[in-house]
């Protein structure tokens, strides 16, 4: 357990950052340890990092300043990894961790192997934001900083229905929730509003899905041309993959977008028999025992055929046991 009091000795500069495509869980803990320090560390200097924010969060205390670019050579007294399962999914700011007196690795990603001098990697707990809260002290918390982490705690535990949800989730969100922050507005704003074309890309992803193996996988997949179409990028596809895994009878999803040519950015949501982090592991990727992704290469037939292959693998000892 790491207590962000005890790490600032001879601290003046902090970088905080996250993994690229950041999500609630990532963007709502780096925000919340971001304006933490700024409220109870005035004498040190922060600089956040993430590589976008989704306009949904803009809300939050400090999302008008978190820098898009590391363009600039600096040298932290401390770094702050959040949420990254490893270090090349910090992106551009690894150059950050790379020069800094001192690095912090905080996640929850079982994948993650510990890329930074100290390593607080906790796979039971649901979130980063959880991880985070804990590593702050309960009183010097305020509303702002509150919102954030209970944003980062919704998200990644889809408004605490995953099986990572846990008692002391509840308490720390009960925790949260006594710091007056709008809980069903965060809920509904960040996490379950929709844009007309991201309902759109979502209906038509699930129109043209497909099942295999007797129906224990589903694929849907958005390709290029349909983002143009739709005017759409990345960071509106999420949920599609959620949607695809509570079909009945589906063992795991899979959702795939073109991201270049013969290249795909696979997301894998398991119900529970198959872990989906081992098979995207395999491929170079990470993430949860229910929930990962990976890049893949090749075209989409090969694509489908070998995650299908490690699934089916999967499946098949399952039943051998
Ligand atoms: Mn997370």
């Amino acid at each position: 357990m790491i207590r962000l009091k005890n790490e600032l000795e001879n601290v003046k500069t902090v970088a905080v950052a996250g993994h690229i495509r950041p999500d609630g869980d990532c963007t709502g803990s780096c925000l919340a340890v971001y304006s933490y320090l700024q409220e109870n560390f005035p004498e040190i200097s922060v600089d956040v990092y993430l590589e976008a924010v989704n306009p949904n969060f803009l809300f939050l205390k400090g999302a008008d300043q978190v820098k898009t670019s590391c363009v600039e050579d600096k040298k932290y007294d401390l770094f702050i990894s959040l949420d990254a399962s490893d270090k090349e999914r910090l992106g551009e700011a690894v150059k950050y961790l790379e020069t800094a007196e001192k690095t912090l690795c905080i996640d929850h990603h079982i994948t993650n192997t510990g890329f930074a001098g100290e390593n607080w990697i906790d796979a039971q707990a649901s979130s980063t934001s959880e991880l985070a809260y804990q590593m702050m002290e309960e009183e010097r918390i305020s509303r702002e900083t509150a919102e954030a982490l209970y944003m980062g705690i919704v998200h990644d535990t889809g408004v605490f229905q995953y099986t990572n949800t846990t008692e002391k989730t509840m308490q720390i969100a009960g925790k949260l929730m006594a710091k007056g922050i709008d809980f069903s507005r965060i809920i509904e704003d960040t996490f379950y509003r929709k844009t007309y074309v991201q309902n759109q890309v979502l209906g038509r992803a699930l129109m043209e899905s497909i099942l295999l193996l007797d129906g224990k996988i589903i694929v849907g997949r958005i390709r290029q041309k349909d983002m143009d179409f739709y005017g759409v990028g990345p960071a509106d596809l999420d949920g599609i993959v959620s949607q695809l895994r509570v079909t009945a009878g589906v063992e795991v999803a899979i959702f795939l977008y073109e991201t270049g040519t013969q290249e795909y950015k696979a997301s894998l949501r398991s119900n529970g028999i198959v872990d989906v982090s081992s098979v995207c592991a395999y491929f170079g990727g990470g993430g949860h025992v229910k929930a990962a992704g990976c890049t893949m290469h090749g075209s989409l037939y090969d694509v489908v055929n070998n995650l299908t292959l490690h699934i089916e693998q999967q499946l098949k000892e399952d039943k051998e046991e």
